[in-house]
């Protein structure tokens, strides 16, 4: 790696993230039915109709993962606590459930790991979907509920709660593309989703408050937008995509409004009354969290639906999932995050990895792809910082190979190789690298 942990700010956190459904074996603990489930149980939406059931059985393996976390030096570890382990039907608390965050928790702080919790990272409850999932506006007052019962039971020992994981794509990718659970392509369903989900970031802001609790933020995606030639039409596509992609959490959050570009398709299909929700939406957040993978460059496609816009990976190399590397992007999204919304306030780039077909030869897994990928975004996030940008860490995503949704197990993103046969774990050499970097 092409860096060291001196060349950081005082205070800076190495971390790695991962989510509930992704890892921990859902079939474990008496965790309800989810959405996710459901979805993989569809024809042709997840490869080979994989599903969260076992995972990486972090659930019972979690002593092992965290031991790897500290061995590798790291400072922090961005977790999701399952609303459908924690409440299987949506609304009754399991005290199974409560015991397992219990327990990772406390397994954190034994181990001086400091434990940023996302709330949402995209188990929806089976029997909330029966009722219209994110359609539904009371949803997100159930989310409040949920809020309230995790919070309850861990909130005392963490050191920061981001609401949302990636509202895009529980909203845009979800109901209008329909790659994501529920897989539907419906552009009411999605201008429903698209505000519900932040109404859910504001009640679940309101209820933390509520209970004194510090350090709320919430977790943001953004993908590097840029014009595919000079032509205006080019311009206006990539200026809408931009919005929805880009701007339309981000300003509903830090400025209480839409961008017209997006509001262009969906004004129409908003839910009633929508407006009267923006100052719950807009509440003061202590912190943004930047997701970060790839850029696209847009063009206009008259002949497509509304947004009219045709998308293409850039010309650089590419992970495993056919992403560009591209690490400028996230020096500038840093950037204009800082100036154009949250100014001096923490940002956490809260999600930057690579999926790569790494294999176990001789016990190791050699994958200098990723050490560069790691390395060049460091350098980026470096570069932000000394523009003055106020990053405070750094999470890779992520700790383990784990359940990539629709891709199902097929796209390794981790620092750590999981064999899904025999569930072992093998550090790949990416992760003795970082480890290497942030113990200079
Ligand atoms: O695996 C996902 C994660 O759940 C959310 N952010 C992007 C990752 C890679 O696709």
């Amino acid at each position: 790696m092409d860096f060291k942990r001196a060349d950081f700010p005082e205070g800076f956190l190495f971390g790695a993230a991962t989510a509930a459904y992704q890892i921990e074996g859902h079939q474990f603990g008496g965790a309800g039915p989810t959405h996710w489930d459901t979805f993989a149980a569809g024809p042709g939406n997840v490869v080979r109709g994989e599903d969260g059931s076992l995972a990486c059985d972090h659930y019972h393996r979690y002593a092992e993962d965290l031991d790897l976390l500290k061995d590798a030096g790291m400072d922090a570890y961005r977790f999701s606590t399952s609303w459908a382990r924690v409440m299987p039907d949506g609304r009754t608390p399991n005290p199974e459930g409560l015991d397992f965050y219990d327990r990772l928790v406390d397994a954190m702080l034994e181990r001086g790991l400091k434990p940023f919790q996302t709330l949402y990272h995209w188990e929806l409850p089976a029997a909330l979907a029966d009722k219209g999932g994110w359609m539904n506006r009371d949803t997100c007052n159930y989310f409040g509920d949920f809020t309230d019962v995790i919070t309850d039971r861990i909130g005392d020992r963490v050191q920061a709660i981001a609401t949302i994981n990636e509202p895009w794509c529980i909203a845009y990718l979800s109901h209008f593309l329909g790659h994501h659970a529920p897989g539907l392509q419906d552009i009411r369903a999605a201008a429903r989703a698209m505000h519900h989900i932040n109404l859910a970031h504001g009640i679940a802001m309101t209820r933390l408050r509520s209970r004194g609790m510090k350090n709320c933020g919430i977790v943001l995606n953004f993908d590097h937008t840029e014009p595919q030639d000079s032509s205006k039409e080019a311009a206006g596509a990539t200026a809408t995509w931009d919005a929805i992609m880009n701007r339309w959490f981000i300003e509903a959050v830090t400025k209480g409004s839409y961008p017209a570009e997006a509001m262009e398709g969906f004004a129409r299909h908003m839910p009633d009354n929508w407006e009267d929700d923006m100052p719950q939406i807009s509440q003061p957040i202590d912190f943004l969290g930047v997701n970060y993978y790839t850029r696209h460059k847009v063009t206009a496609d008259a002949e497509a639906v509304w947004p009219h816009i045709a998308s293409k990976e850039g010309p650089g190399d590419k992970t495993q999932m056919g992403w560009e590397i591209y690490p400028a992007g996230l020096q500038s999204f840093l950037t204009r995050l800082s100036r154009d919304y949250v100014g001096d306030m923490p940002i956490y780039v809260t999600e930057n990895g690579m999926a790569w077909d790494d294999i176990v030869e001789n016990g190791a897994v050699f994958d200098p792809e990723r050490t560069r990928f790691i390395s060049d975004h460091m350098q980026a996030t470096l570069a932000a910082i000394a523009a003055g940008v106020n990053v405070q860490g750094f999470f890779y995503w992520s700790l383990l190979d784990n359940y990539e949704w629709a891709f199902g197990y097929e796209k390794r993103f981790g620092m750590i190789h999981v064999d899904f046969e025999t569930l072992k774990r093998t550090p790949k050499a990416s992760y003795h690298a970082l480890k290497a970097a942030i113990a200079r």
